[in-house]
């Protein structure tokens, strides 16, 4: 795919929720039979989350992959952003013996619960990929991501017809009080390019950008891509984690799915 730039993108984005609007007319979802070229309706309408979710899925498809870029277009730095050095016993603990002691968790409703270490982890065959990262603050920014397939350890454990989500729960707290967290759906998480990434740009993850694993969910925004995981929980409903809403900033109003 052609890489684009910021602009191209909302362009693009604009575009996608014209026809969003077209392709969900036609189906009958919204009853209105003209389509307005004013950027308010557009705006009203990306806000309608479900119908976003539900659109982009119908449009792009279940399948439909991130534009991935050339090398030379890795940005020189990749900003760290939210919890740059996290302070909790936990992970200041780990990181001191660099995470030889730290083991990812996967559990919940699975056939076979797994421990993860990370040497086990960077021995799994793994993909690599230089997307772009967009957060909701404003700012992107362009890296090469490797590390196993989440679908591959999914399909380690062994998915519970039952799951319908994934929890990652994450080892630092911006608030000094609740534990980072994010969740997507089985769809997101069989993506071929929903990676648990140990290493930006060839390097072990660095500290700032989430040591020593971190999410990369490549068709939503940055906050959706939680970092310093250390367990992954299978679940059919997300009601009882935290505020319910699904994620830390999820909990403090922001969308749950936030596809680009
Ligand atoms: N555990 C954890 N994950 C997190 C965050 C965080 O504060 N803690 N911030 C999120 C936000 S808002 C963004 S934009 C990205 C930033 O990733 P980066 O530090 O590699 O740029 O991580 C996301 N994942
Ligand atoms: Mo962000």
């Amino acid at each position: 795919m052609s890489p684009q730039s910021p602009s191209d993108a909302s362009l693009t984005r604009r575009t996608l929720l014209k026809r969003t609007l077209l392709g969900a007319a036609t189906l009958g979802l919204v009853g209105c039979d003209r389509l307005s070229e004013n950027d308010a309706v557009v705006r009203l309408l990306s806000s309608a989350e479900t119908l976003n979710l539900k659109a982009q899925r119908l449009l792009a498809g279940r399948e439909s992959l991130a534009p991935e870029y050339p090398a030379s277009m890795i940005s020189p730095v990749f900003r760290p952003n939210g919890t740059i050095d996290p302070q909790t016993a936990l992970y200041q603990g780990l990181a001191a013996n660099d995470f030889a002691d730290w083991r990812l968790s996967v559990g919940g409703r699975v056939r076979t619960p797994l421990q993860l270490s990370l040497e086990t982890l960077r021995s799994m065959p793994s993909r690599t990929q230089i997307t772009r990262h967009d957060c909701v603050e404003g700012w992107s920014a362009i890296g090469q991501w490797s590390g196993p397939v989440l679908g591959d350890i999914l399909e380690q454990a062994g998915v519970h017809p039952s799951a319908r989500y994934v929890v990652f729960h994450c080892m630092d707290q911006l608030d000094g009080e609740h534990d980072y967290y994010e969740s997507i759906d089985m769809v997101e998480a069989f993506h071929p390019q929903t990676l648990l990434a140990h290493s930006l740009n060839g390097e072990p993850l660095p500290v700032g950008n989430g040591a020593p694993l971190r999410l990369r969910v490549e068709r939503q925004l940055g906050y959706k891509m939680a970092k310093y995981l250390k367990g992954i929980t299978l679940v059919e409903h997300f009601d009882d984690i935290q505020g319910g809403k699904g994620g830390y900033w999820e909990d403090r109003g922001y969308t749950w799915y936030a596809g680009i």
